[in-house]
Order: C-alpha cells, then structure tokens, then sequence
C-alpha cells in the first residue's frame, strides 16, 4: 500500500545522560549539523541542548537565503564549499530540502555601491565562484517585475549577478539535519537550558542544566542570539554585540519572482518561497536588544522599499512578521575554533547575519576540529584569537544590507 505520511517520529526523546564526548548548546542548524558530521566520524556520544524547541532561534527565523558572493579571500573559498555542500544535502539526508538555485542579484542604485559590487565580482571570479556585473537591462530581462525606470529615488544602476545563489526551505534544513543526527545516535534535548559550564584547571568538565549535571570534555557554542552569554558562564569574553533583525512574509501568489534580490542602498530583500509567499527583509534593528518581536517602523521601511522595487506588489498584503536577533562582530566575520582562555570550549558563533547559509561547511570543520584536533585550513582564519591578533576579516561589504 502507498504510504504518503510515515508514523515514524522525525527524533526521538531519548534520556538524558550524565556523561557525553561531545555537549553542544543550541539545536538550531549549527549545533544539529556539528552533531550529525561528528556521528558520521564515528562520534555517536553526543547532546544536543537547546533552551527552547529545534530550530527556533535564527534557524526558523533568517530569509533562507544561501549565496557564496562574499568579498574576502577568506570568506568566499568559506561560503563557497557550503553552497556546494547545500547542493547536495537533500539527497544527502534524504529530505526535500527544497533548495531553488534560481540565482541571486544584488542591486546597485549609486555609482559607489557599483564600484563595490564590481571588486566582489572579480574576486568571486579569481576564486571560482561564478558572480558577474549585469546592467539594468539585462536585470529587468531575468526580473520582469523589477522596475528600473527612472521614476523612483534610486534607480538602479546595475547588479552583482550570482547564478548559484537561491533559496532553500529552512525548517526542512533543522528536520532533515535532526532526523539524520537522530538516527546516527545523537541525543536531541530540548527545553534544557544551560545553567552553568563547569571547569577545572583550565578545561571544560561539564555543563549544568535545568534537567541535571553531565560531564563531558567537550563542549561547542553553537548559539546564536545568546552567545556571549553562554561563553561568559564558561569565563570567556566575546566581542560581540547583539542586535535584532527583522523579516516578514506576505499572502501568497503565484509565481512573480524567480530570483533573490537584494538591495544594500534601499537595505531591503525580497525573494518567493516554494510556498509562494514573498519573504521580505530588512537591515538589523538601531539599537542592540534580546527582542525577537517586530516594529511597525521596520515592517514601513521594508514595504516602502519594496515598493520601490516592485511596484506591482502595491496590494499584497503582509501576513506575518517576526525578529531574530543577529550576534555581530566588528568585522562581519564569525568566531569558530577553541577558546584560547579554555580547553575543550569550542566557539561557533558571532554570525552576524550569515550565519544559515554557513551551516553545513561550518558544522562540518568544527566536527573535524573536534575529532582530529587539528583546525581546518577553511576555518583558520576566523580563530578566537584574531581579534587580538589584528587579524581581522572585513566581510562588511558583502552584507546583504548593512547599516
Ligand atoms: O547575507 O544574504 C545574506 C542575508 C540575507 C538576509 C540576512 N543575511
């Protein structure tokens, strides 16, 4: 018989146990992904903990939006084998992931923003990656809908056209990664908060939780939103500052866009889901804040820009809003690798707003990380210590928008 809807539960609620190799904190697709790479690495003594339910922070809350049009010879080679991988993930975790290459268009609406899209061009070129300057025409033949008449503010200039960018279903990404943990052997637990991370001579012994004590040697921040204050009950300071960013999605259509468009002038992207509604975004919020509610001075930008874009869109109603809050670092770059103050604490944090599209080249390298001991060349350049180092990755002017 045609079974269209398995009774078998995507994870299981196994018991808590008081000791694991690896605990990691938050089971959004950071922590999820780290644990699945790390089972597939012959890891299997694993916890996932998460204050709240899977993929509820910033995993069910960003755009969906993967790309690997970075600025920096570090961060491009980064994204990039994470877009590579997402190309092959559904099939990977035998989940429909919905991932659409349908292509990613940065609109420029000043001569400046142009000159910066095209030095991003030619260093995605020289690294492989396939981005390319388009003029206006070409922009409104991919995008009928666009408008890039003269009659508005800003009228677009040009673009940073990106083939391999798209959008991919996000809470499919938290199912498909925690199913496949799952079924590897690693513990998923939710509504188990951290309390307190126990050390001793200078390592990591254990964390405390709202469900009791467990040992373990290692254990990974993969939080997003409360970084720093998971990273200060283990002693270690951050240098990040946490502020809010908010989308929102319309009623759905049928079928108006087909590309990720994204505006840094007008600090606004737009593009449609499988389900057809049309997800919209903003830059982060002015003020640093734990707030993940939305503002109706937020949702008035983000309509009126859109506008500016797509003036067909003039009564399409919005139907949901929401915040996220985004832990960024004075260069737009994350922190991954061990803290240098203590053993066994291992960092995969600071995303700023990339952190989703990061998730699976990042939860590959910290699993490697922890099982050879050894960091990966791909992630070298975003240690802990680089702050103090004066080794900064300016990743800035690759955000999609920026204040
Ligand atoms: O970096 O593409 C991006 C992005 C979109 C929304 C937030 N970040």
């Amino acid at each position: 018989m045609l079974r269209l809807f398995s009774r078998e539960r995507m994870w299981r609620r196994r018991d808590l146990q008081r000791q694991y190799d690896v605990v990691i904190i938050g089971a959004g697709i950071h922590g999820l992904a780290i644990a699945y790479y790390l089972c597939k690495r012959g890891i299997h003594r694993v916890a996932v903990l998460d204050r709240s339910y899977l993929g509820g922070g910033n995993s069910g809350r960003n755009t969906a939006i993967l790309r690997s049009n970075y600025r920096t010879t570090e961060g491009i080679p980064f994204y990039d084998e994470s877009l590579k991988m997402w190309e092959n993930l559904s099939e990977e975790l035998d989940y429909n992931l919905m991932f659409s290459q349908q292509g990613h268009i940065t609109v420029a609406h000043t001569d400046a923003s142009l000159a910066g899209l095209r030095v991003r061009a030619s260093a995605n070129q020289v690294l492989g990656v396939n981005s390319r300057l388009v003029d206006s025409g070409e922009i409104k033949k991919m995008v009928p809908a666009i408008n890039v008449g003269k009659d508005v503010r800003y009228p677009i200039v040009g673009g940073l056209y990106h083939p391999p960018g798209g959008n991919i279903r996000h809470d499919a990404v938290v199912w498909g990664y925690a199913r496949a943990a799952d079924r590897m052997g690693a513990s998923l637990h939710t509504r188990t908060e951290v309390i307190g991370i126990n050390r001793q001579n200078g390592r990591v012994t254990g964390v405390r939780t709202t469900a009791g004590d467990i040992q373990t040697n290692t254990v990974v921040n993969a939080t997003s939103g409360w970084c720093t204050t998971i990273a200060r009950m283990a002693g270690v300071s951050l240098p990040v500052t946490s502020f809010p960013l908010q989308a929102c999605v319309t009623e759905p259509l049928k079928p108006v866009l087909d590309k990720v468009i994204v505006s840094a002038n007008l600090h606004v992207y737009v593009n449609q889901s499988d389900r057809g509604e049309l997800v919209l975004g903003s830059e982060i919020d002015p003020y640093t804040s734990y707030s993940q509610r939305s503002t109706l001075p937020t949702l008035e930008m983000i309509a009126s820009h859109t506008l500016d874009l797509f003036p067909c869109l003039r009564d399409v109603a919005v139907m949901r809003q929401w915040g996220g809050v985004c832990d960024m670092t004075p260069d737009y770059s994350p922190i991954l690798g061990e803290a240098p103050q203590l053993k066994g604490f291992v960092l995969d944090v600071g995303w700023g707003t990339y952190g989703f599209k990061a998730g699976p080249v990042s939860g590959a390298r910290i699993a490697e990380l922890i099982h050879t001991g050894e960091t990966p060349e791909v992630i070298r350049p975003f240690s802990p210590s680089r702050f103090a180092e004066d080794r900064l990755v300016g990743e800035k002017a690759a955000a999609a928008v920026s204040t």
